[in-house]
């Protein structure tokens, strides 16, 4: 793994109704993120919180859409952005909603060809984020981000997507939350659906390195989107679309442990986080720890596998 670590702050909240996304890079920041991937060896360098780029009203024919312009220009921007930190280390974008990730899986996507690497997509999120512009009945745009890196028609206004990702390279890691359109749309994909049914009849180890074996084999990039809905409301409430039946602390820790362990992952997001939601910041100060076990922080560091 990289041993520079690049913050990237996006304070999106354009791809939703809720306000206080725009929070979520301050609080991580107060949380101490740099601190503790400090105190794991990295070097950090804190890009401070990106600017959209300025994008003029675009028209769509989908009347519950809102916040189409902002989100393009958070796109653009990001994209730029993501691109360029992965020359000099490991992005991890600060968020915001999950709209902004259109921009940093197209910015990783857009190194990884420049690189002439494959790369994929771990989506770690109770929703599939499966919608296009044409489908989203809540009209909100943090439901469309997979479809953009999938390569779905319906993004007009939208950069072209660098290299669309083949749906084999996909993988919805926890979801739970589908909507009727999105699910017949993933009928037709051949994404990897590791739904909360899969984690809990086999557990989160199995599901996950059967993935993890088809980006090595590939010499893949990596990257992890992290929706804080991932986690089970009951232990991260700052969200703003709570989906009961998500996962535990540990389960999360132990898919950020393996994570690490494979060392695969390129680039991470944190999105979702809105601090006005949460109590005395426990859900943030749990993103920062999630964070840390994805950047090899461990509860107990063993010199062998064994536990004998
Ligand atoms: N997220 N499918 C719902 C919608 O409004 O399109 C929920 C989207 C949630 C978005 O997880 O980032
Ligand atoms: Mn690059
Ligand atoms: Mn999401
Ligand atoms: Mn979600």
């Amino acid at each position: 793994m990289a041993k520079t670590c690049i913050l990237i702050g996006a304070p999106i909240d354009s791809g939703q109704r809720r306000a206080g996304c725009l929070m979520g890079p301050a609080a991580y920041r107060v949380a101490g993120l740099a601190r503790s991937l400090c105190d794991l060896g990295f070097t950090v360098i804190d890009r401070g919180d990106l600017i959209p780029c300025p994008v003029p009203p675009v028209p769509c024919s989908n009347p519950a859409i809102h916040g189409l312009s902002e989100t393009i220009g958070w796109t653009l921007a990001l994209t730029e952005a993501v691109d360029r930190a992965l020359d000099d280390g490991f992005p991890i974008v600060l968020g915001g909603d999950h709209s902004l990730a259109m921009g940093s899986v197209a910015g990783a996507a857009a190194h990884a060809a420049a690189a002439g690497r494959p790369l994929f997509l771990l989506w770690l999120d109770a929703h599939s984020d499966f919608h296009t512009l044409d489908t989203t009945t809540s009209g909100n745009l943090h439901g469309i981000p997979v479809a953009y890196a999938a390569g779905r028609t319906g993004f007009d206004g939208f950069p072209p997507f660098p290299a669309h990702l083949p749906p084999e390279r996909i993988c919805l890691f926890g979801i739970r939350s589908v909507d009727p359109e999105e699910h017949e749309a993933l009928l037709r994909y051949d994404i990897s659906i590791i739904d909360m049914r899969v984690i809990d009849e086999f557990g989160i180890c199995a599901p996950l390195r059967g993935f993890l074996d088809k980006v090595r084999a590939a010499d893949g990039m990596l990257h992890v989107s992290l929706d804080v809905d991932f986690i089970d409301p009951a232990h991260a409430p700052a969200v703003g679309t709570t989906v009961p039946g998500g996962t535990t602390i540990r389960e999360a820790h132990l898919v950020m442990e393996l994570l690490h362990d494979s060392g695969l992952v390129t680039s991470l997001d944190l999105v979702e986080l809105n601090p006005f939601l949460d109590e005395r910041g426990r859900t943030t100060r749990l993103m920062v720890d999630l964070a840390a076990s994805l950047m090899g922080r461990k509860v107990f560091d063993r010199p062998t596998r064994g536990f004998g």
